[in-house]
C-alpha cells in the first residue's frame, strides 16, 4: 500500500513563488534567481511530502502560472499570435500567453470546473499542429529523482485536455476540438515514452472532464484514447485519475481500456463511485488510487470512516494506494502556521501539510492494521468528538431560527408590478437610470491605511475619518458627473467575502490560508465552521455617512449568501443548505437594518451563483432551489418600494436564466459589453420581467468608452428591453481600476444614458 498526491500547493509558505514571479515581470528579479526560487520550491514540497510518509511524490504539478497552459506548451498548441514572443523567449513567450502584451491578448481564462482556480483555455482550430514539448515535464521528474524521490508526472490527459478547449479566433465556432484527438495521441505517446526513459515506472493522466455529463461520443473518445495509449509498446505504467465528481459510466469505459490503474474520488461528492466499482466487477489485474481524504475542503478526516471505506476497495483491486481525492492544490498549505486559531479548533482542521499525514497514516492502517495507528485514530476520534460537541457548531438560538423559516419570509409581500410602481414613486429616478456596481478604485493609500490599521500604526478614529475622506470624494465625485444611484464607494472593505466573514459569528479567518485563484492571484477563503449569526450591523454606518452627503439615492452594498458560501470554505457537517439559510438570515438582519437606516436602493451581490452550478446537470436544480432560497430569504423582509438589485460577473448566464428570475430582485446588473448586450436578448427572450443593467462598459480592460459607442450598446439593450426596465452601469466594480480612467468612464456612460433619453423623448 502506497501514500501519495496529485499535486501540492504552489506558492511556499510565505508566497515566494508570487514575489519571485511579480519581481520577474517588473526587472526585479532574473530568470536564473525565478528558476532557482521555483527549484527550492519543488524540493521543499518533495521532501514535506516525503518526511510526512509520501511514498510516491507527484511531479510536473509544479507552475509558474497554469498546469493548463503548461499542458498546452507540452503539446505545441501555442495560438498564432504567440508564436513569436515564444520563439524569442519561452518564458516570456509563456507569460504572454497568460497575461497578454501590449500588442497580444492573453488567453482567456476559466474557472477550472467548479473550484476558486482558474485555468487559460486551449485555443484550437482545424489548422492546429501539435508537436511535443516534454522538456518541463522531464526536468521536474529529474529533479525528483535526484533528490531520491519515488516520482510520478501528473498530466492532463488528452480527452480532458480537448474538452476544455475552445474553438480558437478565426475557427468556425462549432469546431469541436475534440475532433482532434487522433492527432495529439501520438503527442502523448512521445512524451510517455521521453518519460519513461527518464525513469518514470507511473505517469498520471488526469481526466476530470469524465466526471461531467458526457455524450456516448465523447465517452468513445476517451475508450479510444485508452485504448491506444494504453496500447502502446514503450510506456511507463498508466494511472487514469479522475475527481470532482463521480464517473458514472465512464468508470466502466475506463475499466475496460488496458490502463494499469485508475484514481478515484471516494468522498461523499462521489459516493456512487462504489458501487459502479463494484458492480463492473472491480479492477482485476490494475492498481486503484483511493481518494479518500477530501483534497478541497479543510476538515480533518474521519480516519475510521475512510479506513472502512478502503476495506471494502480492497476487495475490488490488485493493489490499493491511498490519496486526496484530488490535488492539494485548492487548499491551503499548512494550518499549524495559524497562530490566531485556538489550538483546540486548530485540530478540526487539516491544510495541505495534515492531509498529507492522514493519507501516510491511512496507508499504514490499511497495510498493518488499525493497531499500528492505534494513537492517531484515538487522537482523531477526539477531534472529531469536539468538533461536533462544540457550542460553536450548535448555537440553539441560530438553529431554532433557521428551523421557523417559512415560504413568507423568502417572498417579497408584493408582485413585481406593484413593487416597480411603488419605487418610481419613491425613488423618482429617470428612465435609463444610471448606476455603478459598487466599488471605486481602491488607492494604495487605502490599502496602507488597512495595513496600517491591522498593525497597530493607525488607531481605529483615525482610520475611520480617512474611510470617511474617500467616501467624500466618491461621493462628490458621482454628484458632479450626475450618477442617478450612488455607491459610497467600499473604501472600508479588503475582499467583498472577508469583510463580512470577520463580521459574523461561525466564520474563521486565516493569516496564511492563501489559495491560488489565478496565476500570482491568491485568495484566503474564510471558513464557516459554526452556527451564523450577526452580532452588529456591518455595513449601515458608511452607507448611512454616504446618504449624509448627498440627496441622491446611495445604494447598500451586500454580499449574497451563495457567495458567502462559494468563497469560504464550508463546513461538512450539514447540508450546504442549511448553511446558506444561516447566512442568509444573518445577512437579512443587515438589508433590513439598511431599510430601516433610510436606504432605499440595496444591491445583494451573487457574483458566484453561475461558478458553484453542480458538474452534473442532476443536482442542478436541487443546488438552484436552495440557493435561490436564500438569496430571497436576504431581501424578502423588505418594504415593497424599497429596490433590491443584484450584480453577476461572467458571461455565461444561459443555464441560469430560470434561477435570475427565481431571486426575484427588482433589478439586476450584469456582464455584457463585451458580447454586445447578448445577455439583454437573452434575457428577454426567456421573458425576465424585471429590470436589468447589462454592463456598458467592459472594466476588465482600461480602455474608456466613448460616448457614441455606449449609447450604441444602449440602443442595442433597447431593442431587448423596454426603456422603463433598462438601467445604465459598468460590467463589473471599479475597484481594480485607476481614478483617471474611470472617471472618463463614467463620465461618458452618464453622457450617453442623457442623449439616449432625451432621443427616447423626441420619438415618443
Ligand atoms: N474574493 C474571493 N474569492 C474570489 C474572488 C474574490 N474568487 C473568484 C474571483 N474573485 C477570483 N479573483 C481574484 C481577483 C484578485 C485577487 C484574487 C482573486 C487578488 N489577490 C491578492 C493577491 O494575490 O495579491 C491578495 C488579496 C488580499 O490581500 O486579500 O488580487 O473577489 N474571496
Ligand atoms: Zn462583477
Amino acid at each position: 500500500v502506497r501514500a501519495t498526491v496529485y499535486g501540492y500547493p504552489r506558492q511556499g509558505a510565505n508566497r515566494e513563488l508570487k514575489k519571485a514571479i511579480e519581481g520577474y515581470w517588473r526587472g526585479r528579479t532574473t530568470a536564473a534567481e525565478l528558476h532557482r526560487t521555483a527549484s527550492d520550491l519543488r524540493r521543499n514540497s518533495w521532501r514535506s511530502l516525503a518526511d510526512a510518509g509520501i511514498d510516491e511524490v507527484p511531479t510536473g504539478d509544479f507552475s509558474y502560472y497554469d498546469h493548463v497552459l503548461d499542458t498546452s506548451v507540452m503539446v505545441g498548441a501555442i495560438p498564432e499570435r504567440h508564436r513569436a514572443a515564444v520563439a524569442a523567449d519561452p518564458l516570456d513567450g509563456y507569460f504572454a500567453m497568460a497575461r497578454g502584451t501590449q500588442d497580444v491578448a492573453p488567453l482567456e481564462m476559466t474557472k477550472w470546473f467548479d473550484t476558486n482556480y482558474h485555468y487559460l483555455v486551449p485555443e484550437l482550430s482545424p489548422d492546429t499542429v501539435f508537436a511535443p514539448d516534454p522538456r518541463k515535464q522531464v526536468a521536474e521528474l529529474e529533479e525528483a529523482l535526484a533528490l531520491g524521490h519515488a516520482a510520478r508526472p501528473v498530466l492532463v490527459g488528452p480527452v480532458t485536455y480537448l474538452l476544455l478547449a475552445k474553438s480558437a479566433p478565426g475557427a468556425a465556432a462549432d469546431f469541436d476540438p475534440l475532433t482532434l484527438l487522433d492527432r495529439l495521441l501520438p503527442v502523448y505517446a512521445e512524451i510517455l515514452a521521453r518519460l519513461r526513459a527518464v525513469g518514470a515506472k507511473w505517469v498520471q493522466l488526469d481526466e476530470p472532464a469524465l466526471v461531467q455529463d458526457r455524450t456516448p461520443a465523447e465517452l468513445g473518445a476517451a475508450e479510444r484514447a485508452y485504448g491506444h495509449l494504453g496500447g502502446l509498446g514503450d510506456r511507463p505504467k498508466l494511472l487514469v485519475a479522475s475527481y470532482f465528481d463521480q464517473l458514472g459510466d465512464a468508470l466502466t469505459v475506463l475499466a475496460r481500456t488496458p490502463v494499469d490503474g485508475l484514481a478515484l474520488d471516494f468522498t461523499e461528492r462521489a459516493a456512487t463511485n462504489l458501487d459502479t466499482l463494484a458492480a463492473a466487477g472491480g479492477l482485476p489485474g490494475k492498481r486503484l488510487v483511493a481518494g479518500v481524504v477530501n483534497g478541497r475542503n479543510i476538515w480533518t478526516d474521519d480516519l475510521e470512516r475512510s479506513l472502512a471505506t478502503l476495506g471494502t476497495l480492497l476487495g475490488l483491486a490488485d493493489r490499493v494506494d491511498v490519496s486526496a481525492s484530488c490535488s492539494l492544490l485548492h487548499v491551503p498549505l499548512d494550518a499549524a502556521a495559524e497562530h490566531d486559531i485556538e489550538p483546540q479548533i486548530l485540530r478540526w482542521l487539516a491544510f495541505a501539510r495534515q492531509k498529507t499525514g492522514e493519507i501516510a497514516t491511512l496507508a499504514k492502517g490499511l497495510a498493518h492494521g488499525t493497531d499500528a495507528i492505534s494513537a492517531e485514530l484515538a487522537a482523531n476520534r477526539a477531534d472529531l468528538a469536539s468538533r461536533a460537541g462544540s457550542p460553536m457548531t450548535h448555537v440553539r438560538a441560530v438553529r431554532a431560527r433557521a428551523a421557523a423559516v417559512t415560504p413568507a419570509d423568502a417572498r417579497r409581500s408584493q408582485p413585481y408590478a406593484e413593487r416597480a410602481a411603488a419605487q418610481r414613486a419613491h425613488l423618482g429616478l429617470p428612465l435609463l437610470p444610471t448606476t455603478t456596481i459598487g466599488s471605486f478604485p481602491q488607492t494604495t493609500g487605502l490599502r496602507t491605511a488597512r495595513a496600517d490599521l491591522r498593525a497597530g500604526r493607525t488607531d481605529v478614529p483615525e482610520y475611520e475619518k480617512r474611510v470617511e475622506a474617500e467616501i467624500r470624494e466618491v461621493v462628490s465625485f458621482q454628484e458632479e458627473t450626475g450618477v442617478d444611484v450612488l455607491v459610497h464607494g467600499e473604501p472600508e472593505r479588503n475582499d467583498m467575502v472577508q469583510y463580512f466573514a470577520e463580521q459574523l459569528t461561525g466564520y474563521l479567518a486565516t493569516r496564511h490560508g492563501w489559495v491560488q485563484s489565478y496565476g500570482t492571484r491568491y485568495v484566503r477563503p474564510p471558513i464557516l465552521v459554526g452556527d451564523v449569526s450577526r452580532p452588529e450591523p456591518m455595513t449601515t454606518r458608511w452607507t448611512r455617512f454616504a446618504q449624509s452627503l448627498t440627496d441622491r439615492p446611495v445604494k447598500g452594498m451586500l454580499t449574497g449568501p451563495v457567495t458567502m458560501l462559494a468563497w469560504s470554505f464550508v463546513r461538512d457537517d450539514q447540508p450546504l443548505g442549511e448553511t446558506a439559510r444561516q447566512v442568509a438570515l444573518a445577512l437579512r438582519d443587515e438589508v433590513n437594518d439598511l431599510e430601516a437606516a433610510g436606504t432605499s436602493v440595496i444591491q445583494v451581490d451573487e457574483p458566484a451563483l453561475r461558478e458553484t452550478l453542480p458538474l452534473r446537470a442532476a443536482d442542478r436544480p436541487a443546488y438552484l432551489a436552495w440557493a435561490t432560497e436564500a438569496f430571497r430569504l436576504t431581501t424578502g423582509g423588505v418594504r415593497p418600494d424599497t429596490q433590491v438589485h443584484t450584480h453577476m460577473c461572467y458571461a455565461e448566464f444561459g443555464d441560469i436564466l430560470a434561477a435570475i428570475d427565481a431571486l426575484d430582485a427588482d433589478v439586476i446588473s450584469l456582464e455584457a459589453a463585451r458580447s454586445h448586450m447578448q445577455v439583454a436578448r437573452e434575457l428577454a427572450s426567456a421573458g425576465y420581467p424585471r429590470a436589468a443593467g447589462p454592463g456598458v462598459y467592459d472594466i476588465h480592460s482600461p480602455r474608456v468608452p466613448g460616448t457614441d459607442e455606449v449609447a450604441g450598446l444602449l440602443h442595442e439593450g433597447l431593442a431587448a428591453l423596454p426603456p422603463e426596465r433598462l438601467w445604465v452601469n459598468p460590467d463589473c466594480g471599479l475597484k481594480t481600476r485607476g481614478w483617471p480612467e474611470v472617471r472618463a468612464s463614467l463620465e461618458n456612460l452618464v453622457d450617453a444614458a442623457r442623449a439616449v433619453r432625451s432621443a427616447l423623448r423626441t420619438h415618443s
